[in-house]
């Protein structure tokens, strides 16, 4: 390599929960993008920078390939496919402990026919046995038309500087993206509103964690004190799922305001009070302008 800087933009390709979004914060070393075990919990993309000697390297989380079915998933699915076009390489991510499927095929074939330089990873390796995962690997290998394929796991960060180093050598001469340090370019409005949602995810189920959006409509910084408050709506798109988010004597939304609170305080550094309510939008995941604001 010559005494050039190197840096470029890497999509993270794969199907809904294989890990993405826990792969990039292993990357980055900081949360940047939250996690959940529903499908679908990423919504856009988010921006997750790693330093290293003279190279950056700027990942793009994204949502996982799926079929449209609404306006929300059209917009989810537009941005994995801009990515498609826009990124200088790929990391596509497949998991260990599920069968590989159309989906997968899909994934992989979509990324070789953009012709982008491609990293494939097995990610979630924690979860299967000695034997059985050289097999895995073996088929790994096979989808991806015989490429290497790196053995992962986000969760307990192995293999994660192998996929680094693979990734700046990927790498073209290139500018300091994001200087100082900066994780994400991600508005701290945004920010919050996905810790909140987040933790209206680990909280619900069912259709439930689909039918919810987070809107932060203020963030005050006190002046007589170190305190941040912030006003925040979940919506949701019936009455029915606003009683579950709520829950009995409010013990549901309580938690989520409090889990938040406590993920948004240790990133701010400062006390925070939210103020958290529960509204109804109904089918907010048809409507274009809604979600062209809040997603
Ligand atoms: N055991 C194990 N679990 C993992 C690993 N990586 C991710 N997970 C879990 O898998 C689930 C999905 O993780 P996410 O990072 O949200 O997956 P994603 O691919 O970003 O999902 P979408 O945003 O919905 O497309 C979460 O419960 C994670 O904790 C891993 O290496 N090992
Ligand atoms: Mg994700």
């Amino acid at each position: 390599m010559s005494g050039d800087f190197h840096s470029g933009f890497v999509a993270v390709f794969g199907r809904p929960n294989v890990g993405k979004s826990t792969l990039v914060n292993a990357l980055v070393g900081r949360k940047v993008s939250i996690v959940s075990d529903h499908p679908q919990t990423t919504r856009r993309r988010i921006t997750g920078v790693v330093d290293l000697e003279g190279c950056q390297v700027v990942l793009l989380d994204l949502p996982g390939f799926q079929k449209p079915f609404d306006s929300l998933t059209r917009r989810m699915q537009s941005a994995v496919d801009d990515a498609l076009s826009e990124v200088d390489a790929a990391l596509v991510l497949l998991n260990a402990t599920e069968t590989f499927g159309a989906g997968d095929r899909y994934v992989v074939q979509a990324v070789a026919g953009a012709a982008l330089p491609a990293l494939v990873a097995l990610n979630k390796i924690d979860l299967v046995d000695g034997p059985r995962l050289g097999a895995r690997l073996e088929e790994a290998r096979r989808l991806a038309g015989g490429r290497d394929v790196l053995p992962v796991s986000a969760r307990r960060g192995d293999g994660l500087g192998d996929v680094l180093a693979r990734l700046a050598d990927a790498m073209p001469p290139g500018p300091v993206y994001f200087p100082n340090g900066e994780k994400s370019d991600q508005p701290l409005e945004l920010l919050i509103a996905e810790l909140v949602r987040e933790q209206a995810l680990r909280r619900t189920r069912d259709e439930v964690p689909h039918a919810v959006a987070v809107e932060v409509t203020g963030i005050t910084e006190r002046v007589d004190r170190p305190l941040v408050e912030i006003e925040a709506s979940l919506i949701v798109e019936t009455e029915s799922q606003k009683a579950i988010v709520v829950g009995k004597g409010g013990h549901v939304v309580k938690a989520i305001g409090s889990g938040a609170r406590q993920e948004i305080e240790a990133i701010l550094g400062v006390q925070v009070f939210l103020d958290l309510r529960v509204k109804v939008r109904k089918r907010w995941r048809r409507d274009e302008r809604f979600i062209e604001r809040l997603v």
